[in-house]
């Protein structure tokens, strides 16, 4: 071949034009609750060329990647000037996650990268990795980041060198360019999956936890736990009551997690979340539904029994096989929802419902009955309901 690298640029940028440019389309009919959108929203492939490649000839003759990139997945959302964003979670051949937002006009396609990943200051305890940032528009004003910071535990013992801390660290912009770091959340377990509530309650901040006693094992951590602060700086949790408990032979079994921050609703607020159980495959995570109290937050008033969506098809494999997580999710004006959900820990997709029909969802699917007895019951109902019609 002549020229290797002209060659190689104009292969790279017409395969890259041809996904920026692929248009997504429901896979209908559904089952009615929720659209899922054919293609992934966004892949490792999304990330631009010039973060991927050296794009001098001189110093890349052959053109190839400088810099891997593994996986892009579990994104926070925000609508922000009219258009949908995602604070992506990419992940780079080396392991390490970091955060950049993508931009789209419509929220089902078309998501372009913004120039530069977020830049995040460290504490003096620097991260080890960074993933899973919840975007929470408060009304004091700011945009708040809450994302998982991982540490190395070392009080583990010596030759281990898997054995993490998990805590949460927070950030806050008004710009979503320049980002400002407080302290970490202090807690007397490990925590992951920590959300700010969008509003004061009894004039204070409100948080979404998941105490756990390891790094993967949620030991005495017994759910999604609630926790009030005065301030978001220098925030120490205690007294953390459980509001949605993980529970024996349901889809929450071994642990579960608070996902995107809730959404104001007329009848409540709209919770989803992630619940996970063990089984001969590895754990397996899919997500859930849940209502609560306008004013008190922390009481359920709805939850139907099982899961809301699980993974399907293509979904079931990646990295981590058999995972959904959901951290972002945007309400537009109109109700129309948009639930912005990763598979196996590899790629972003998205699903469409509305707030009607989720709380539709939520107010008239039956509540897990915890036995099969009652699960027959329920199905029995439905099926004579609609025989003596
Ligand atoms: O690998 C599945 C998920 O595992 C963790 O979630 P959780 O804390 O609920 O177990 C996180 O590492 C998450 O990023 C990941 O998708």
């Amino acid at each position: 071949m002549e020229d290797l690298f002209q060659w190689r640029l104009t292969e790279l940028e017409r395969a890259y034009e041809l996904l920026m440019q692929q248009k997504n389309k429901p896979l209908l009919p559904g089952n009615g609750i929720f659209e899922r959108y054919k293609y992934p929203i966004i892949t490792a492939n999304h990330t631009p060329l010039h973060w991927r490649y050296d794009l001098d000839r001189k110093r890349n003759p052959y053109l190839m990647e400088r810099f891997g990139i593994n996986s892009t997945f579990n994104s926070g959302a925000i609508k922000w000037m009219g258009n949908y964003l995602l604070v992506v979670r990419v992940e780079g051949n080396d392991r390490k996650s970091f955060f950049a937002i993508a931009e789209s006009e419509n929220g089902i396609d078309g998501f372009q990268f913004w120039q530069y990943p977020i830049n995040i200051p460290e504490t003096d305890d620097p991260d080890v990795n960074v993933y899973d940032m919840r975007l929470t528009l408060h009304e004091d004003g700011w945009v708040y980041g809450i994302f998982c910071t991982e540490r190395r535990d070392h009080g583990s013992p010596a030759g281990d060198l898997s054995s993490a801390i998990a805590s949460a660290g927070i950030v806050r912009t008004k710009d979503l360019i320049h980002w400002e770091r407080l302290a970490d959340i202090k807690s007397r377990s490990q925590q992951r999956n920590v959300v700010l509530h969008p509003e004061y309650v009894d004039g204070k901040y409100a948080l979404y936890t998941r105490p756990q006693d390891g790094f993967i094992e949620a030991g005495n951590g017994a759910g999604i736990g609630w926790s009030l602060v005065d301030s978001l700086e220098n925030i120490d949790i205690h007294g953390e009551v459980i509001i949605n408990h993980r529970c024996y032979h349901t889809i929450k079994e071994l642990k579960n997690g608070e996902g995107p921050t809730p959404l104001r609703t007329a009848m409540g607020w709209l919770h989803l979340a992630h619940g996970v159980r063990s089984c001969a495959a590895g754990l397996r995570y899919v997500l859930y539904l849940y209502l609560t109290n306008l004013e008190k937050p922390y009481e359920i008033i709805a939850e139907p029994g099982g899961y809301f969506m699980a993974p399907e098809g293509d979904e079931r494999i990646g990295d981590v096989s058999n995972v959904l997580f959901c951290n972002g999710w945007i309400a537009d004006a109109d109700g129309k929802v948009y639930i912005y959900y990763a598979s196996s820990d590899t790629r972003m997709h998205v699903a469409v419902s509305s707030i009607d029909r989720l709380l539709d969802y939520c107010l008239h699917t039956a509540a897990d009955g915890f036995r099969s007895a009652t699960t027959v019951r329920q199905v029995n109902q439905l099926i004579s309901g609609n025989l003596n019609q």
